[in-house]
C-alpha cells in the first residue's frame, strides 16, 4: 500500500511540475517575442537582445520575493538597530578617511557632502559587501512577464538591455538584486541611465566595482535632484512644550525660527541654531511619543532616491555620526 502510494506520487508529481514548467514557458516566449519587437522599436540592436535575452526562464525565486507580504512593520526605532550598527559607523568613518581626497575632489565638482555619499553606499549595500546575486537582465524579465507592473518593468528592461549594448559592464557581471537595483549604489536601470557617471574617463559607467564612478554617480543623482551644497539633512530636535500633532507632516514647511518660537529645540534643549534660517518640516516616524527630526531641503532630496522616511532619516543621522568627532 505504502509502496503504491510512493510509486503513484513519484509518477504523478514530476508530471504536474512539467506540466505547471511547460505553460509558463509558452506564456513566457508570447511575452518575450512581443517585448522583442518593442525593445527593438527603442533602439535595442537584435543581436543585443538575443544574446541577452537567450535561454532565459522567469526566476520562481524571482517571484515569490515579488509576491511576498511585508513583515509586520518595523518600528523607527528598531529599523535605526538594524540600519546603523556601531559596526557600520566605525566602517563608514574608516572608508570615509581611506577615499577623504577622491571624495573631496567628487564633492568640489558635484556640491554633495562626502559623508551623505558613504551613507548611502553603506546603507544601500554595506559599502559594497551586499550588491545582490541576481543577474539582472532575467530578473527583470521575470518581473516584467509576471505582469504586476508589466510597463515599469519593461521600461527597467529595455534601459538594462540599453547598458549591456552601450558595454558599460559584461553580461556575466550584470548583477543587481531581485527587483533589479544594480551595483554599489543600488540603481534602478532608469537611475542609472539619468544620473550614473563615468568618472575615472574610460568610457564605462562602472558602479559595480569602480569607486569613483560610484561616488560620482551617488553624488550626480543627489545633486540632479535638488540638493543643497552645504547644507545639512536635518537634526534630532526636542520638543520643549506639546505641539499639534499634525504639525508633523512634510507637506507642512516653516523657517526654523517659526519652529523655535513653537517651543522646537535641539536635542539637549539649546535654543535651535536659526542661521541661516532655512525651510524645515518636522518629522516624527514613530509618532508624538518617538523622536523628532527637523527636515530641511536635503532630507526631501534624499527622499527621491527611497520615499522613505525611515530611509531619509537613517541616512542623515549615519552621515552626521561619520563625521562626528
Ligand atoms: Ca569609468
Amino acid at each position: 500500500m505504502t509502496k503504491k502510494l510512493l510509486r503513484l506520487s513519484l509518477f504523478t508529481l514530476p508530471l504536474t511540475i512539467m506540466s505547471i514548467g511547460l505553460a509558463h514557458a509558452e506564456e513566457f516566449s508570447v511575452w518575450k517575442n512581443s517585448f522583442r519587437q518593442q525593445a527593438l522599436s527603442q533602439g535595442i540592436n537584435a543581436q543585443v537582445f538575443d544574446a541577452a535575452m537567450a535561454g532565459i526562464s522567469p526566476i520562481q525565486k524571482v517571484i515569490s520575493l515579488d509576491k511576498k507580504q511585508p513583515e509586520r512593520k518595523l518600528t523607527f526605532a528598531q529599523y535605526q538597530n538594524n540600519v546603523i550598527s556601531q559596526a557600520r559607523i566605525n566602517q563608514g568613518r574608516a572608508l570615509y578617511r581611506k577615499h577623504y581626497a577622491l571624495l573631496k575632489e567628487i564633492e568640489a565638482k558635484y556640491g554633495v557632502q562626502p559623508q551623505y555619499v558613504i551613507a548611502l553606499w553603506g546603507i544601500e549595500t554595506s559599502y559594497g559587501n551586499n550588491t545582490g546575486g541576481y543577474d539582472v537582465v532575467p530578473a527583470l524579465a521575470t518581473l516584467a512577464w509576471e505582469g504586476r507592473r508589466r510597463d515599469f518593468f519593461e521600461d527597467e528592461l529595455i534601459n538594462a538591455l540599453r547598458i549591456l549594448q552601450e558595454g558599460h559592464i559584461q553580461q556575466a557581471d550584470f548583477k543587481g538584486s531581485w527587483a533589479g537595483a544594480m551595483g554599489q549604489n543600488q540603481f534602478m536601470p532608469s537611475s542609472f541611465k539619468a544620473y550614473a557617471v563615468d568618472y575615472t574617463g574610460d568610457g564605462r559607467r562602472d558602479i559595480w566595482t569602480t569607486l569613483p564612478d560610484v561616488f560620482a554617480s551617488t553624488s550626480n543623482y543627489l545633486a540632479k535632484s535638488g540638493w543643497n551644497a552645504g547644507e545639512r539633512w536635518g537634526r534630532e530636535v526636542a520638543l520643549s512644550r506639546n505641539l499639534d500633532p499634525s504639525l508633523a507632516d512634510l507637506k507642512i514647511t516653516k523657517p526654523l525660527s517659526e519652529w523655535a518660537r513653537l517651543g522646537v529645540t535641539t536635542r539637549w534643549g539649546q535654543p535651535l541654531p536659526t542661521e541661516p534660517n532655512l525651510s524645515a518640516s518636522l518629522v516624527q516616524p514613530d509618532g508624538p511619543n518617538g523622536s523628532s527630526y527637523l527636515a530641511y531641503n536635503n532630507y526631501k532630496t534624499i527622499m527621491k532616491w527611497n520615499r522613505s522616511t525611515y530611509f531619509a532619516t537613517s541616512v542623515g543621522i549615519l552621515a552626521d555620526a561619520i563625521v562626528a568627532q
